[in-house]
């Protein structure tokens, strides 16, 4: 077992940790989550979970919150900035929270280095515990970044989350072996607040075996994307539990196309049961995105604890 398989599965213990800090963000200004990356992926879930819980929200990447926030909105000086950064040291993250400061914003910052640049150019600092060994690619600080967020717009979360995700995150590792062989064309679906769940699958897969994968809101899939579809196609389906019928639709016509469908939550060639309302889906999926990346880069003889032209950081000159 590498380091990266290693953290995947002993991150659950922070979760723990994590779990039930005081962290929540109140006011009615909007939200706005920047981050680059991994991050921002999780900055996209973070503001459809807190619009659906009856904040106004938006997620934006670092750069273009940088160089150009009124391009998002016309009021940014007035909005609640919300900078994720695993290290706090992405340079267009820690730009984007200095100058949202120098206008006036508030900024709050999810990072899991305490001491790094972003946590010293923030107004509240959220921040936990993470495993020590986490390498290049992001894994058990993504998932914590996302349950600090969630906790930061009211959601509370179950003790039980960290027993649920690594259930799910072995049931599907037991299944992989005979759903990726042969596949080189790896597709996320997701909606709402699991669509930037579905980017990040596929970025971790991506970063992590140096395969193409896509990621798409469901339903847009047909519009032109599922050309793409035959025998070397596997698509990972996050359903939704306000849009399933059409999910199922859906992934009834890639299987006869010839995707093999990992259905997590719904039907599939392997259908992985959930047990947590949508409101949690963001997070328990997490682990179980990052082990399919991990085996993919395995099938290819790949090494994820030194992936190709990666560093931990990316920091401009
Ligand atoms: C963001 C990030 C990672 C990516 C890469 C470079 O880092 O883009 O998502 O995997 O390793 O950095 P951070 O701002 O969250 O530290």
């Amino acid at each position: 077992m590498n380091t990266t398989e290693k953290v995947i599965f002993e991150q659950f213990p922070y979760w723990e940790k994590a779990i039930g800090a005081n962290t929540s963000v109140e006011g009615a200004e909007l939200l706005v989550f920047v981050g680059c990356g991994t991050s921002y992926n999780l900055a996209l879930s973070l503001a459809a979970y807190a619009n659906m819980s009856g904040r106004k929200a938006i997620a934006v990447p670092g750069a273009e919150w940088q160089s150009r926030p009124s391009a998002f909105w016309p009021d940014w000086q007035a909005t609640h900035v919300i900078a994720l950064s695993r290290s706090g040291e992405t340079t267009e993250t820690v730009a984007a929270a200095k100058e949202s400061r120098k206008a006036g914003a508030f900024v709050t910052a999810i990072t899991v280095e305490a001491e790094s640049s972003l946590a010293r150019n923030c107004d509240r600092l959220v921040t936990s515990e993470t495993h020590p060994q986490e390498g290049i690619v992001m894994t058990v600080s993504a998932s914590l970044m996302v349950l600090l967020g969630m906790q930061a717009i009211g959601q509370p979360i179950p003790g039980s989350i960290g027993a649920s995700a690594r259930k799910l995150a072995n049931a599907l590792d037991a299944v992989l072996p005979t759903i990726i062989a042969d596949r080189s064309h790896f597709v996320f679906l997701g909606g709402g607040p699991l669509f930037g769940v579905a980017l990040e699958g596929a970025l971790k897969l991506m970063e992590m075996s140096q395969t193409m994968t896509q990621a798409f809101h469901p339903l847009e899939y047909r519009h032109g994307p599922i050309s793409l579809v035959d025998e070397k196609t596997a698509v990972v389906m996050l359903y939704s539990s306000d849009q399933k019928e059409a999910e199922v639709k859906l992934v009834e016509e890639l299987r006869e196309k010839g995707a093999a469908v990992i259905g997590i939550g719904g039907p599939g060639d392997v259908g992985l049961p959930i047990d947590v309302d949508l409101s949690l889906t963001g997070l328990l999926v997490l682990p179980a995105l990052q082990i399919l990346g991990e085996r993919v880069a395995q099938a290819r003889q790949i090494d994820t604890v030194s992936p190709r032209h990666l560093t931990k950081v990316v920091k401009l000159a």
